[in-house]
């Protein structure tokens, strides 16, 4: 895997967004090494976004100085378009995918994180490759007290036509705390 994300990239100066998907693929790499099955290694890969989302989302809302969402659809925009834009310089498109409102698609023609990947290796069929993103949008969602499972519902490295990443929306936390004390 790695001589892929390598290709290419002799005699040129690397910008730090291009250091860092390239550190990314490195970080994947490794722990393709560390683990034999590709769900450990999606797992992995969603705890150690969780562990940079909950600490991401003070520097997201200092820096965009957003105001706060009343509504799913307005948190799923301002990923979109406010922190998707920022730290990776993409703007996804968004679609509400459920009656209920609490489901949302954040669909990626360009995934910037797989700049440097041709394709996964056929062993690895299972991997997520970005499955950080993930945990980012999840630890980040849960410090301002939303709940919400976030998974790749579609993805270009194996074979789609897009890169799509589902948000679903469970109950505010502070609701089921709420439930839970009664
Ligand atoms: C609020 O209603 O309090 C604001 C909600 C903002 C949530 C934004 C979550 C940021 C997710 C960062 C993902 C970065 C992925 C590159």
């Amino acid at each position: 895997a790695m001589e892929v994300i390598w290709q290419g990239r002799e005699g040129r100066k690397l910008s730090s967004r291009e250091l860092f998907v390239l550190t990314y693929g490195a970080l994947v790499a490794q722990l393709c090494k560390d683990y034999e099955k590709d769900e450990d290694v999606n797992t992995c890969l969603d705890r150690m976004g969780y562990g940079i989302g909950i600490r991401l989302i003070d520097d997201f809302l200092a820096r965009s100085a957003v105001k706060k969402c009343r509504s799913y659809s307005e948190t799923a925009d301002m990923i979109a378009q406010v922190a998707f834009k920022m730290y990776l310089g993409v703007t996804p498109s968004v679609s509400c995918s459920s009656a209920a409102g609490n489901e949302f698609s954040l669909i990626l023609d360009k995934n910037p994180l797989v700049d440097f990947v041709e394709e996964l290796p056929a062993e690895r069929a299972s991997l997520c490759y970005c499955n950080l993103l993930c945990g980012v949008i999840r630890g980040a969602l849960e410090m301002v007290h939303l709940a919400a499972e976030v998974t790749f519902l579609q993805d270009r490295l194996k074979g789609d036509a897009v890169t799509e990443i589902g948000i679903t929306f469970l109950r505010k936390a502070e609701d089921r705390k709420h439930k839970r004390n009664k």
